[in-house]
């Protein structure tokens, strides 16, 4: 039995010794030079994996992603049928985007942006103030990490409110949900933030109808998936002023080509996607469980229904 870590543009060796501190003789074979014998792998710790590399491993009974995010595994069209596959539910990657989007929404609230190009210009001047209940958070996504920063937002006073698949019911939180619940949403919403997995049905989800949909003024924080955003439609948005401004984590490609126009927007903060990492010291105890569970008959925590796609 071993782990396989499949993830190219990670430190093998410095998540080789947190795994190991969580499982003692733990055997993990680095892709692609230290794999040895692949009958041996029977659980793959991976980020983006390059097609058809784990249908090699014939033994494979979990593949775990390193991150929130399957859409880089189940992409591959040649994933091993009826293997589990695991996104990850980390405490780090919580607190992580908790903080990424809190402090964008106060960044907006707060006309940030505006502030600092005031300060560029030489330009002393007062800008209007909201109250706190006067702007209302509206989060696509309400599961482990939309849930968690609803909460935390809800804290300040905004009227938060979250659209997901099925109903919730979160204290301080209006829940809506189905395509009727999505557009009530957007109507309602100062301060839009995606925190949606990257499915079939939500790729292309904020386009020129559904962003056209929020009220004059409004912002939108993207920390999903760049794929979820159609650029030009976001773009013409902000230059009509329908829109005040965007943040930006993520990209249809990453890294973000130097000519795209995003970089230069005066209304776009972007981040390389870097809202919240998976940190060895907080996700190995999670990882290291999935391998016991998986070792000893269990379900793993945060298995994915793969037909859904998250
Ligand atoms: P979860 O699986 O816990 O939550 C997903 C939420 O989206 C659920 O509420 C689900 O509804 C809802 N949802 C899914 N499909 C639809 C749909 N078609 N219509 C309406 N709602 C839908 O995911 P996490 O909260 O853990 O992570 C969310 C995403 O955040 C990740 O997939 C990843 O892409 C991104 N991410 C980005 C990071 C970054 O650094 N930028 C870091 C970490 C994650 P329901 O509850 O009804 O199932
Ligand atoms: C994730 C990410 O999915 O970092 O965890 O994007």
């Amino acid at each position: 039995m071993a782990l396989l870590f499949l993830c190219d543009g990670e430190d093998a060796d410095v998540w080789s010794a947190a795994l190991r501190a969580e499982i003692d003789d733990l055997d993990i074979r680095v892709w692609p030079v230290g794999v040895g014998d692949p009958h041996d792998i029977d659980v793959a710790l991976t980020w983006q994996p390059p097609r058809g590399v784990l249908a090699s491993f014939p033994n494979l009974k979990a593949i775990l992603s390193l991150g929130a995010g399957v859409e880089h595994i189940l992409r591959d069209p040649e994933l091993p049928p009826g293997v589990p596959v695991v996104r990850l539910i980390d405490p780090g990657l919580k607190s992580g985007m908790v903080e990424f989007v809190t402090m964008e929404v106060l960044a907006h609230h707060r006309r940030v942006s505006e502030y600092r190009a005031q300060q560029a210009a030489g330009e002393w001047r007062l800008l209007r103030q909201t109250l706190s209940r006067d702007r209302r958070v509206g989060i696509l996504g309400m599961g482990h990490l939309g849930t968690a920063c609803g909460e935390v937002l809800g804290r300040f006073g905004f009227p938060v409110a979250g659209w997901s698949r099925s109903e919730k019911d979160i204290p301080g939180i209006e829940s809506f949900s189905g395509e009727d619940g999505l557009f009530a949403l957007l109507e309602r919403t100062d301060v839009l933030v995606c925190l949606l997995p990257l499915t079939p049905e939500t790729e292309d989800i904020l386009d020129a109808t559904t962003l056209g949909a929020l009220p004059p003024g409004a912002a939108l924080i993207n920390a999903a998936r760049g794929m979820h955003v159609v650029d030009d439609d976001l773009i013409n948005l902000l230059d009509s002023r329908h829109l005040s401004g965007a943040t930006l984590d993520v990209y249809r490609e990453e890294p973000l080509p130097p000519h795209h126009p995003f970089w230069t927007h005066p209304k776009i903060v972007m981040y390389p996607h870097a809202a919240a990492w998976t940190l060895p010291e907080s996700a190995s105890p999670v990882i290291a469980d999935n391998i016991r569970r998986t070792r000893t008959g269990q379900k793993c925590i945060g298995q994915v229904d793969t037909r859904r796609g998250y």
